[in-house]
């Protein structure tokens, strides 16, 4: 596959897949989401590998959810792409391959990580961030959510209150408060960031593959049930988008003004 989205490259081991539209703080578009998939399945497939990091180029984000500004572009208000009668993104399916690909995979978050960006790192097995990096949901902000693995599973990593206020509240929050709530593992200078993600790598690649492998399922399994939510999720996200509602969240953001959502309360 031809990348245009995505920066690939394996190193002794490890595959390392970057984010790369920092024009738009490494928003996605359906495009980029295929690629992701494309690259976690490589990296699933190649046995020479056995750990994936995720990361954004750039110094400002490592993701921030699904491009605004390709949202809608052809005729609907959903993502133009992906599979259809879904929201035109295939984010279901990439969430998916996260969890699946038998190997521990190390998002490291690099500035913002926030919606769709933010749930990215969530599914991630681990997450290393650096200092300046600012973490949080926005979906109600822009007339979207996620409600499947990105609120239900966040809820079993940070509790259900804290998951509810990221997501009401959209408010941003450092990586060090994303340490006290279990959501970050490690927090280091930016500048240090690639060296402690390769050095958290080629520990893992010291393990038993198959352990590990086996541990990943075993932690999956408990929240296997999620994937059913998940699909009830972005089902319900596909007809939302198509609302007054939604678009008036995506206008708001595009235009840079406040957003009002008032008149849909009556
Ligand atoms: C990241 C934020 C907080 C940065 O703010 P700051 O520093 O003030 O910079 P800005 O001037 O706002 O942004 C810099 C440039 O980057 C562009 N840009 C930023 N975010 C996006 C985006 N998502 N799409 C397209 N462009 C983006 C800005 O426009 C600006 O460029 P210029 O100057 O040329 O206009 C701030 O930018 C922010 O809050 N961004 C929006 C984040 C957002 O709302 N993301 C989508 C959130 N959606 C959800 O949460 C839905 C749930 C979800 O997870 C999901 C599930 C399934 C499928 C899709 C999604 C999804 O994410 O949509």
């Amino acid at each position: 596959m031809e990348l245009t989205d995505v920066l690939y490259e394996k190193v002794d081991g490890i595959a390392k897949i970057t984010i790369n539209r920092p024009q738009v703080y490494n928003a996605f578009r359906a495009k980029t989401i295929e690629e992701l998939i494309w690259t976690f399945r490589d990296a699933w497939d190649d046995n020479r590998i056995g750990v994936v990091t995720l990361t954004g180029s750039g110094e400002k984000a490592f993701c921030v959810g699904g491009d605004q500004k390709e949202k809608g572009n052809e005729g609907g208000y959903d993502y133009s792409g992906g599979l259809g009668g879904g929201i035109g993104l295939e984010v279901e399916n990439l969430h998916q391959t996260i969890r699946n690909i038998p190997k521990p995979v190390i998002a490291s978050v690099n500035g913002f990580a926030i919606g769709g960006g933010h749930v990215l790192h969530v599914i991630c097995d681990l997450t290393i961030a650096a200092d300046t990096a600012k973490f949080g949901q926005s979906g109600p902000k822009v007339g979207s959510y996620d409600a499947g693995f990105g609120s239900a599973y966040l809820a079993r990593i940070v509790g259900e209150k804290k998951a509810r206020e990221i997501w009401y509240l959209c408010e941003q929050y450092t990586a060090e408060e994303c340490k006290d709530m279990g959501l970050v593992n490690k927090v280091v200078p930016a500048n240090q960031l690639a060296e402690a993600t390769d050095e958290w790598a080629r520990k893992i690649l010291e393990k038993s593959p198959t352990a590990l492998k086996m541990l990943k399922y075993s932690f999956n399994a408990d929240s296997a049930n999620i994937q059913g939510i998940s699909q009830l999720s972005m089902g319900s996200l596909a007809m939302f988008y198509n609302t007054p509602e939604s678009e008036e969240g995506k206008n708001a953001f595009l235009e840079k003004r406040s957003v009002d959502f008032q008149k849909f309360r009556k």
